[in-house]
């Protein structure tokens, strides 16, 4: 063995053995199978950061603990290719997002290859490969026989310049101002389209209730919660004078309804044009309509914001309980797309109505609240549910996406491209400049293709996926990721799924989980999965802060790459180094100079020397043991709650504890074990043993765990001055030694006797 540990020759040859080895190839499951799943990574021309060294480690981690306890382990990676930002950068260098996309692959699998991660990489996935998106494409096909997938006429956030519609939540900048581009800045436009839709409202209820069954933080399931925003409460009716028309509010208060003074519209109710010839003021109302469009929702419900509206003059509604006339407004507080798209104003009782009525001089009417089910009944109206969450939007009017695989016939009606032509391919003759219309519409290939199969006139589908649809099902796939007949077999699905630990990121989340959970339900009510539920037990590592505490940047220039610290101080290091940060949940920043703390920690156990197995039998030998029981049960516990930071606390004891007992073999042994899944670079070069990767995990006696202790009183000059508790067989000149420094203070003066009585009384003269 070498003097001095070389992390690069060490992690090298392993690294090379375990890829020509196959040593992680997924085992056929037999009764304990485990899936360790990580949020698949965009791979980002940037590489890796130490937040995905984070989570990967964990996961690195507890597959191998899981493997070294005779799990068979899925444990799997790939990538989540398709998106903007290779497109972006094709626009501004016209270089093929495939070319980019594919060389950032290869960067990050170098990266995480040296960072001794342990994947199968036979099952590694890309998104943007024919063979994968064909899959999405059969996803999309299968909910749109389903009547999951329709296409209609929405109202959708536009970028003006990346000439793409945004989800809500994409208009939001990072430092939280509403109403423009997260990715350019740009302010967003309102604009209406025919847009395919997922109906991922279906399964709003099951989406709330069935989280209850799963492990995941409680403020993730919180998020979940509030994004699907389910409230109760009661429709009720209000007529118009003098016309047909009636408005339905939803209301959480309906017992508040005697102090409803006024009817308040979203612009875009459709009852306004109704009731137009009614309107005297109807240009103003007009001109009000026309202002609001271009604001996005998140804007519209800001708390603050000054309120606007405009009254539908000559229109009264009667307020079914006091049967007096109201007055009737439109606003765009009041939202299209939620309840009925219509309120009762009860200003006196809630706080929008009441900024709307100060400004705009309604009345504000003090009431007892009445008793809700009452009246609810008296009024002829109906308790009711209704939703915060939309149907998911899946077109993208960008290149670098899976084609969604429809056909217009000559009369424009869509059809489903047949299974057999799938994958349904991207084509590669196009322009990268956004010219606002899709950039599938400029490919002659795709033209020339559908006219061929489907015949003269028919048209291709010219919009790609959300890429969040190609993220919606890719734990499935590594089940079985070489089936060409579909997507997953049953046999596989029923064998690897669900996932049984889910590791990422807290942020950006709460869409994926949504979608994947979307997709899972829907595979379930169809028979094709027996659970609704795709991550059993979910969890997010902390971000890494840049070392000043502040958040890591780009525009910052704080980003902190692995692949310096790898070089460095080597992967081990690196790995154990995040994972005794801090609790791996908790936000932490960065620190380089304890990264050489742990360097430090693997040198010492580089430089242990093992000796003979019967060695010593003394006191030391037999207290190493205990703290070996000790080291072992604490480690396995540790592992399995993914409390690294404290692991390795045990594990650096244990450390020093083996070298003041001279090392013996098989306590060494033991703790190369326990250290493996941490650093298992190192400790595979160190063990003996033929391969330590699938070597038996140690287990502790219970009864060992416990060191025995006696209670000796320590005198001098006859006199109880302490007492200390001591093991029973603890050598004489080593209790000798713990009496004076325990009796250090009466101990003045030279000593003459010494009576030792083992276990019960030490007595110094002086
Ligand atoms: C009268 C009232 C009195 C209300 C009161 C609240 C308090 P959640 O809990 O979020 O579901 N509302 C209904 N539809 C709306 C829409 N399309 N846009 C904006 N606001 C809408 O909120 C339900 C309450 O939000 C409803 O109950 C309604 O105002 C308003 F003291 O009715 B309430």
């Amino acid at each position: 063995m070498a003097e001095k540990y070389d992390h690069k020759a060490v992690e090298k040859k392993w690294q090379q053995k375990w890829a020509a080895d196959k040593t992680f190839k997924t085992p056929p499951p037999q009764g304990k199978k485990l899936y360790v799943l990580d949020m698949f990574p965009y791979p980002s021309g940037d590489g890796l950061h130490v937040g995905h060294v984070e989570g990967y480690t964990a996961t690195d981690i507890y597959s191998r603990f899981k493997r070294m306890q005779g799990y068979q382990v899925l444990h799997p990676m790939g990538w989540d290719a398709f998106g903007l930002p290779a497109e972006n950068y094709a626009i501004k260098t016209g270089i093929h997002p495939k070319e980019t996309t594919e060389a950032a692959i290869n960067n990050f699998r170098r990266q995480i290859q040296e960072l001794g991660l342990s994947y199968d990489w036979e099952r590694e996935v890309g998104a943007h490969q024919p063979d994968y998106y064909k899959w999405t494409q059969w996803f999309f096909l299968f909910l749109y026989k389903h009547g999951l997938a329709e296409k209609r006429m929405a109202k959708v956030n536009w970028c003006p310049k990346d000439q793409t519609v945004l989800a809500n939540e994409q208009t939001v900048s990072e430092s939280g101002e509403k109403g423009v581009c997260v990715r350019c800045g740009t302010k967003v436009v309102q604009k209406d389209l025919e847009q395919w839709f997922f109906k991922i409202t279906d399964f709003a209820d099951a989406l709330v209730d069935d989280l209850d069954q799963v492990d995941w933080p409680e403020s993730t399931k919180i998020n979940q919660r509030n994004w699907i925003g389910r409230s109760e409460g009661a429709e009720l009716k209000f007529e118009i004078r003098n016309s047909k028309s009636e408005i339905r509010v939803f209301t959480t208060r309906p017992d508040t309804l005697f102090g409803a003074t006024y009817l308040v519209l979203a612009p875009e109710h459709p009852e306004v044009a109704n009731l137009k010839s009614q309107i005297l003021n109807w240009n103003e109302v007009e001109a009000y309509i026309e202002k609001t469009k271009n604001k996005t929702e998140l804007e519209r419900q800001e708390e603050q914001k000054d309120k606007t509206g405009a009254e539908l003059k000559g229109v009264k509604a009667l307020n079914p309980a006091t049967k007096e006339e109201i007055p009737v407004w439109v606003a765009d507080y009041v939202l299209g797309g939620y309840g009925t798209g219509a309120v009762m104003a009860v200003p006196a009782h809630d706080e929008r109505d009441h900024q709307f009525a100060k400004k705009f001089n309604l009345e504000i009417r003090e009431i007892e609240p009445a008793d809700p089910k009452k009246i609810v009944e008296k009024v002829g109206g109906k308790w009711v549910k209704t939703y915060r969450l939309r149907d998911w939007l899946i077109s993208r009017q960008r290149y670098w996406g899976a084609p969604i695989p429809i056909v217009y016939d000559p009369q424009g009606a869509p059809h489903p491209v047949p299974e057999e032509h799938l994958p349904w391919l991207l084509p590669t003759d196009v322009e990268f400049k956004p010219t606002g219309v899709s950039p599938l519409g400029q490919s002659k290939e795709l033209l020339e293709r559908t006219e061929k199969i489907f015949g003269l006139g028919w048209r291709p589908e010219v919009d790609t996926m959300d890429t969040f649809v190609c993220s919606s099902w890719y734990f499935f796939r590594f089940a079985d990721p070489h089936n060409e007949r579909e997507f997953a077999s049953a046999e596989a699905l029923r064998q690897w799924l669900p996932v049984d630990l889910y590791m990422g990121g807290a942020e950006h989340t709460v869409l994926h989980l949504m979608y994947a959970r979307f997709i899972t339900h829907a595979l379930q009510k169809h028979g094709v999965v027996t659970f609704g539920e795709p991550f059993l037990k979910l969890r997010h590592q902390g971000t890494i802060l840049a070392e000043d505490g502040s958040k890591m940047s780009k525009s910052k220039n704080n980003i902190v790459s692995p692949d310096e610290y790898v070089a460095q101080y080597g992967a081990d290091s690196l790995r154990m180094y995040e994972m005794f940060m801090g609790p791996l949940e908790q936000q932490k920043p960065w620190n380089t100079k304890n990264i050489l703390g742990v360097r430090r920690f693997l040198d010492k156990v580089w430089k242990l020397h093992p000796q003979g197995s019967t060695l010593d039998q003394g006191s030391s030998r037999s207290n190493l043991d205990t703290l070996m029981h000790q080291t072992v049960e604490k480690v396995t516990k540790d592992l399995e709650s993914l409390k690294f930071n404290t692991a390795i606390s045990a594990l650096m004891i244990a450390r020093n504890a083996l070298e003041d007992a001279g090392t013996p073999k098989d306590a060494y042994a033991k703790f190369l074990q326990l250290l493996h899944p941490l650093a298992p670079h190192l400790t595979s070069e160190l063990a003996e043993v033929h391969s330590i990767d699938f070597s038996q995990w140690p287990v502790y006696d219970p009864a060992k765990l416990a060191t025995e202790r006696v209670v000796v009183a320590v005198q001098v000059n006859g006199k109880v001055r302490v007492t200390i508790e001591l093991a029973p067989d603890i050598p004489e000149d080593e209790a000798l030694s713990k009496a004076r420094e325990a009796a250090g203070k009466w101990l003045v003066g030279p000593e003459k006797k010494v009576h030792y009585v083992s276990g019960k009384v030490i007595n110094f003269v002086i």
